[in-house]
């Protein structure tokens, strides 16, 4: 353990004394904590040894208002060069596995089938991979993580079928340099915002606005994508390298409003339109009836000659069935989900189409991110719903956490991990839901996409302002290094 993590442990012990409703038994054996990054996040090294462009760096450089202060990736974290001390730092936390992302660009600069591979890109990630084995941390690799070579983008990105090609050649690349070391595998990280936000909204990369249209072929492209690479590992790496496969979806948590049958199939569909949207099809091989339903009928009276929302023909459904060996949840907040007035029926767009009104209690804890509240008992029905609605599968927590504006002692941090991983401990021990790793969401302070530097997920601090990016433990950091050791929540665990 690094001297500044005990004096940080030390500050801790003695600052945090908050009274709290955690459990105070312990995590079992067989339980992974682990903890998260993502390439364009951290990395930098934007045009470095032959990397591609994506349409973050693209975004950030043209137009440089979509992110707050106008910053921008092109440096980061500087995990590209400072991977070593990342991976020390992850040995002083203790986690069983570190998750990560590639980023495309940087191995395949152009992204398309058949294009050069960068094999300045393949040895970073070799050497990252080896740093973390060598140090008895499990790699567990996003394939995707937002960052779209910017030429895919040029050729309509992922709204556009051909997408699906370019990606099984990226997945192939991927598996066959790091599948030897990598034994799990994440394809698309948070989906819905890849579509919706990034095509629906419009408030990711590439920022188009085009909801209930080109958001649904995103997705339909997307999840066909996520298949083609299930299979291409099914056929021709998981005989050798034995490892496991999923999508990493996620949702807020909604709770109904109120008991009313209206309230509870409100909070129902929400829950449908965000999270089975995406793995519906996963596990069954199609989209949540409810939106088939709803937006097959919708596009009807607007006009439409064929539903905005696209078929899978019987034999993708086939294909696309199945596709997954855990299920993975990102998870960081709840809202309340109340039955509302049919709107305008001509209206084309998600949320519309979805028609839910939602709302929290303003008691509830604010963050640092507006979307982001505090409430850890949301996370504890999220599991129970994922385990009765997929059939009491294997659930991987792949990203919790919160965002500050900043400060190492960061004691509201502390709460939020002590309680959100007190829910998840009471859904294993007292719901029977099999959850069995949990992953912190961030390692560091790092590029908050639209946010910029202003929100801070981290459990190292990161001074942006110093060329040397040098990383500096949190108390949080310390609290969650004491879990792990101890595998207990509390002060002391029966
Ligand atoms: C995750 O997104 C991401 O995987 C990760 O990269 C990110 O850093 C982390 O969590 C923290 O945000 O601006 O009102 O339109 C979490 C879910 C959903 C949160 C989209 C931000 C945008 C809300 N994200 N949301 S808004």
């Amino acid at each position: 353990m690094s001297n500044n993590l005990l004096v940080t442990l030390l500050l801790s012990v003695l600052l945090y004394r908050e009274a709290t409703a955690a459990t105070n038994r312990t995590f079992p054996d067989y339980f992974k904590f682990g903890i998260a990054t993502a390439s364009y996040q951290v990395e930098g090294a934007w045009n470095e040894d032959g990397k591609g462009e994506n349409i973050w760096d693209h975004l950030c450089h043209t137009n440089p208002t979509f992110v707050d202060n106008g910053d921008n990736g092109d440096i980061a974290c500087d995990s590209y060069h400072k991977y070593k001390e990342d991976v020390g730092l992850l040995k002083d936390l203790g986690v069983a596995y570190y998750r990560f992302s590639l980023s495309w660009s940087r191995i395949i600069p152009l992204g398309l089938a058949g294009s050069p591979i960068n094999q300045a890109g393949i040895d970073y990630y070799k050497n990252l991979i080896q740093e973390l084995v060598d140090n008895g941390i499990e790699p567990m690799v996003t394939i995707f993580h937002w960052d779209l070579p910017e030429t895919l983008q040029e050729f309509g990105g992922f709204p556009n079928p051909e997408l699906v090609e370019h990606f099984a050649y990226y997945a192939r690349v991927v598996f066959e340099n790091f599948g030897d070391s990598v034994k799990y595998w994440g394809t698309f990280n948070e989906p819905l915002q890849t579509c919706h936000q990034g095509y629906g909204t419009g408030t990711m990369a590439p920022g188009y606005k085009s909801s209930g249209l080109a958001e649904y072929k995103c997705t339909h492209t997307l999840i066909k994508a996520h298949a083609r690479a299930y299979h291409i590992y099914d056929e021709e790496f998981r005989p050798q390298q034995q490892g496991y496969v999923g999508m990493i979806p996620d949702t807020m948590w909604f709770e109904p409003a109120s008991d009313s049958p209206a309230d509870q199939e409100a909070a129902e569909r929400a829950l449908q339109f965000n999270y089975g949207w995406y793995f519906n099809a996963v596990a069954n091989g199609n989209y949540p009836s409810v939106m088939i339903e709803r937006i097959d009928e919708r596009s009807k009276q607007q006009g439409f000659e064929t539903s905005r929302l696209p078929k899978f023909t019987e034999e993708e459904i086939e294909y696309i069935k199945g596709t997954y060996d855990y299920v993975a949840i990102n998870a960081y907040t709840t809202a309340y989900a109340q039955a509302k007035e049919e709107t305008d029926p001509s209206v084309i767009s998600y949320e519309s189409d979805l028609n839910v009104d939602t709302f929290i209690d303003e008691t509830w804890e604010q963050s640092a991110s507006s979307w982001l509240r505090v409430v850890p008992w949301g996370l504890r029905h999220l599991l129970n719903w994922l385990s009765k609605t997929y059939n009491h599968p294997e659930i991987f927590v792949t990203e919790n956490g919160v965002s500050d504006t900043g400060g190492l002692d960061d004691d509201r941090r502390i709460y939020y991990y002590q309680e959100y991983l007190s829910n998840v401990l009471e859904a294993i021990l007292d719901d029977g839901v099999n959850v069995t790793r949990y992953t912190a969401w961030s390692l560091l302070d790092n590029f908050e996409w639209a946010r910029g530097y202003s929100e801070k997920f981290g459990m190292y601090n990161v001074n942006f302002a110093n060329p040397e990016r040098p990383r500096t433990p949190k108390a949080s950091a310390s609290y969650y290094a004491n879990v792990i050791a101890s595998r207990c929540l509390v002060d002391t665990c029966e």
